[in-house]
Parts: C-alpha cells; sequence; structure tokens
C-alpha cells in the first residue's frame, strides 16, 4: 500500500469507526477470510465492525473464527441496510466495482453516506472509494490485508483469528500456492500467518477435505463431460442441470471441477459450461496458463472477467448453442493458445 493510502487510511481509522465490511457476490475463500481477518484487526484497533455478504456462502467456509457474526443481505436485508446506512466507513473487499455486490445492497452501498476504503487485487477497479489500495500482481485480498496491517505499522495485532482467516483466503485464492500469482512475498506472509497460530493441516482439512458422496459423483460425472481439444490446447466440462439435480446439486459442488481439465497434459485453456435453468443462463468458469487472459476473453464474449488465469463469465444461451458458440470462437485464439502452451 503507497504512502498516500497509507496516509488517508490513518487519517480515517484515528478516532473509533463505525466499520462496514463487504466482500463479493458468491462469497469465496479469499473474500470471507480477507473480511473475517481485517473485522479481527479493526476490531483491535477498538472499531466496531460489521462483515455483510450479499448472500450464503460455501459450507466449506463455515468453521472460521468469526464466521458467525457475518450477516448475509439476503437473509437480513433490513438490519444489513440499517448497518450500512450508520457506519463511518465502508471497506470493500476482493472486488473492483460495486456491481460485483450486486441487488439491493448494490443500491444500499451507492445511496449511503459512509466514506469507502477498497483492497482489492482484480483489473480495473473502479473510483468509488476514498482509499483504493488496488495490486492485481497480489496473490490475494487476503495478503493485502496482511501488507495493509503492516503498511499501518500493526503487525503485532495479528492474532489467531486474523492469521487462520487470511492463511485460508490465500490458499484457496492461489489453489494451495500453485497459482502464477504465488510469490516469494506471498510464502514470508504465510509462513508469519502460521507462526501466528494458523495451522496449515488444519485449514487444509476443514477446507478440502469436505466432499459430500453426492459432490464426488458428481464430479465422476463432470469428467466423464470431459471434451479435449489437443490442437486447441483446451479442455472443457459440460453439466446439465439434470445431472446437477441427479447428485442433489448445493451450492459450491462444482468449485475446482474445472482444475481438473487444466490439468490434462497440454492443456492451457480450460472451461466448464454449468447450465443454470433457474436463471435462464450458462454459468462459464475459466482457467488458463501462462499469458493466456481468459480475463479478456470472458470480458470479450461472455459478460464476464476476472484474472488472467482465471475468470468467469456467462450466457443466455442454452447449453448446446454456447458450446457451440465457444466453439467457433476458440479457432480465433489458436495462435495465442499456443504461445501459453
Ligand atoms: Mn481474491
Amino acid at each position: 500500500m503507497n504512502e498516500d493510502t497509507t496516509q488517508i487510511v490513518e487519517k480515517l481509522l484515528a478516532s473509533a469507526q463505525k466499520v462496514v465490511i463487504v466482500g463479493h457476490k458468491n462469497p469465496d475463500g479469499d473474500a470471507v477470510g480477507s473480511c473475517l481477518g481485517l473485522s479481527f484487526f479493526l476490531k483491535s484497533l477498538g472499531h466496531t465492525t460489521t462483515v455483510i455478504m450479499p448472500n450464503d456462502f460455501p459450507d466449506f467456509l463455515k468453521w472460521l473464527p468469526g464466521v458467525e457474526e457475518i450477516i448475509v443481505h439476503e437473509r437480513e436485508r433490513e438490519k444489513s441496510t440499517e448497518l450500512i446506512n450508520s457506519s463511518d466507513l465502508v471497506f470493500t473487499l476482493d472486488f473492483n466495482s460495486l456491481d460485483r455486490v450486486g441487488g439491493e445492497l448494490q443500491t444500499v452501498l451507492e445511496n449511503c453516506s459512509a466514506k469507502f476504503v477498497m483492497i482489492d487485487h482484480h483489473q480495473q477497479p473502479a473510483d468509488y472509494a476514498v482509499a483504493t489500495y488496488s495490486d492485481v500482481k497480489m496473490s490475494s485480498t487476503s495478503e493485502m490485508v496482511f501488507h495493509f496491517m503492516d503498511a499501518l505499522g500493526q503487525t503485532e495485532k495479528l492474532s489467531k483469528e486474523i492469521a487462520v482467516n487470511l492463511y485460508t483466503g490465500i490458499m484457496t485464492d492461489t489453489g494451495s500456492f500453485r497459482f502464477s500469482s504465488t510469490t516469494p512475498t506471498t510464502h514470508r506472509v504465510a509462513a508469519k500467518l502460521i507462526e501466528a497460530g494458523a495451522e496449515s493441516a488444519i485449514v487444509n482439512q476443514n477446507v478440502y477435505d469436505t466432499n459430500s458422496p453426492e459432490r464426488m459423483k458428481l464430479l465422476g460425472v463432470a469428467l466423464n463431460n470431459l471434451v479435449i481439444l489437443p490442437e486447441l490446447y483446451t479442455a472443457y466440462i459440460t453439466l446439465t442441470q439434470k445431472e446437477l439435480d441427479d447428485h442433489n446439486f448445493k451450492k459450491g459442488d462444482t468449485e475446482g471441477f474445472v482444475n481438473y481439465a487444466l490439468s490434462v497434459k497440454g492443456v492451457v485453456f480450460a472451461v466448464i459450461f454449468i447450465e443454470n435453468k433457474q436463471e435462464s443462463i450458462v454459468k462459464i468458469s475459466f482457467r488458463s496458463k501462462g499469458n493466456f487472459s481468459v480475463n479478456d476473453f470472458a470480458r470479450n464474449h461472455y459478460s464476464g472477467g476476472g484474472h488472467i488465469n482465471a475468470a468467469g463469465g456467462k450466457s443466455s444461451q442454452d447449453l448446446n448453442k454456447t458450446i457451440n458458440e465457444f466453439i467457433s470462437i476458440l479457432p480465433r485464439y489458436k495462435n495465442e493458445l499456443k504461445d501459453a502452451s
């Protein structure tokens, strides 16, 4: 965090503040971990904090310290609106634009009188905050929360609660320290978090060893549906609504499936298409290796975006049309895909 931003934040936090911390819609490990970590930190400085998530988050995060204090806007609209309207400061974490919150909560945030601070690592941050700490090279927002504490000269406030939350966010957002966003600094931060009480084995177990039998069967279906296009260095997976229904699909069950497609030798671009009949869309997740930007691909074709190697998007056509269109677009990228392989 640069000096200007640090000074603005220091001024904002100079007196006790009512702080609301907001994560993005469909919160992931980094959103929940960074928000809770920051919340414990700001509490230790004497501020009153509340964490608000637009909607519910996966069960594999429900063991995190402080999780019981999270207010899910979808479930507690009035309370969450009231808290935002009576807050002095709103921290927005792990997203770059208020439309990533979506729905009514977005409107509440747009109309509130609180000052905003953004901490985020997604590309092209919007300009709504009085202090924007944005760094697209960071592994995770959770890593940034550690640097945020450091910039304020407050790393001695690092508690076990903060450490466990931030470690979980870093671990999940880096695919267990595998993605290219993982830097020596990421590991140094992780080491400090472990020293402060984050137990890596326990965090791993709590996050990853929680599969339901239905989810494992659904993974079997997904792998069976895997299509590999070797000449385009691409692999994709499809899941129909029926396949989801047959396996008692719960939100988050398909998390990480796309990485199996990316693990095929020679593949640099992996996609999963998931039919969502209720919303009449196909939800799409993109993953890539090297310099093939799925952020650009998702922005250009699927009204989405994200990071260079991980992005999301959607299609309002049916599943078959979506796949056919994808296959017709793909050859245009043959050279870029080849370069990344
Ligand atoms: Mn993140």
